[in-house]
């Protein structure tokens, strides 16, 4: 993809560094085990599956992207790999698990209690990637470790860190977005082209309040990293 550092898209300025971001309720949560790959496959399915190697039949794919926090930060050219997310879901999903065809929602859990909904539709563009390298080296934790999802037309609240479950489901039963943060902050879509911000709210509104929060998360996520690596020596 072509950097946009110059047309960044609208309401969003960009950062020199790519920081560990996200709600404060996450801040303190690692995962156990990030050096190992290990998700389920499951909701509206015929049959759950556990994946603990991604590009078992799925090519690698390397990809350059830039990033949107909804809160208004950027990065740009981050060069991630993985695989396609399209290609593990014709690849695997389809024949292995089944996913009713009616189940077109997609809800990716973290190890952390965190997670986002997405349209199938959307995931099965070329730039969506199960991530598990940024920069030429494995997800630290600060990024996903050990798999995330990226999905650069979506804001980052869309692209969940530390995958445990990828889930197919036909509504929305199943899904609650991060309580306590009210839902006007999960647009269905988040689509960054559209300023697809949240519900509610007027996207220039949402952009004024969050970007506000930006320093101060961006301290509380650092200490938070800093905390747990030196109690892990
Ligand atoms: N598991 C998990 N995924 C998450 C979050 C989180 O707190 N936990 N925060 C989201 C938000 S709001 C953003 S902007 C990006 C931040 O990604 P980074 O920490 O790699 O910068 O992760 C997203 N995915
Ligand atoms: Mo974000």
């Amino acid at each position: 993809m072509v950097s946009r550092a110059n047309m960044l898209p609208r309401g969003q300025k960009e950062r020199a560094d790519f920081p560990r971001f996200g709600l404060g309720r996450f801040a303190n949560r690692f995962p156990a085990n990030p050096a190992r790959v290990r998700f389920e496959v499951r909701g509206d399915v015929g049959q759950p599956l556990t994946i603990t190697a991604l590009d078992e039949g799925v090519a690698r794919h390397e990809q350059m992207s830039d990033f949107h926090c909804v809160t208004s930060w950027s990065v740009c050219n981050l060069r991630w790999s993985g695989v396609r997310f399209a290609d593990f879901h014709k690849a695997v999903v389809v024949p292995r698990v089944a996913p009713a065809d009616d189940a077109r929602l997609v809800v990716f859990r973290g190890e952390d209690g965190y997670r986002s909904i997405m349209p199938l539709d959307d995931l099965l563009a070329d730039d969506v990637l199960l991530a598990d390298s940024l920069e030429g080296r494995p997800l630290g934790i600060d990024h996903g470790a050990p798999l995330r999802l990226v999905a650069p037309a979506h804001y980052g609240y869309k692209n969940v860190k530390h995958i445990v479950a990828i889930e197919y489901w036909r509504d929305r039963r199943n899904y609650h977005f991060a309580w306590p943060y009210p839902s006007f902050m999960d647009h269905p879509r988040g689509r960054v082209a559209f300023e697809e911000r949240g519900t509610i709210f007027p996207a220039w509104m949402l952009r004024g309040l969050y970007s506000l929060l930006i320093p101060s998360a961006v301290w509380r996520f650092a200490r938070a990293l800093r905390r747990h690596e030196a109690k892990r020596g």
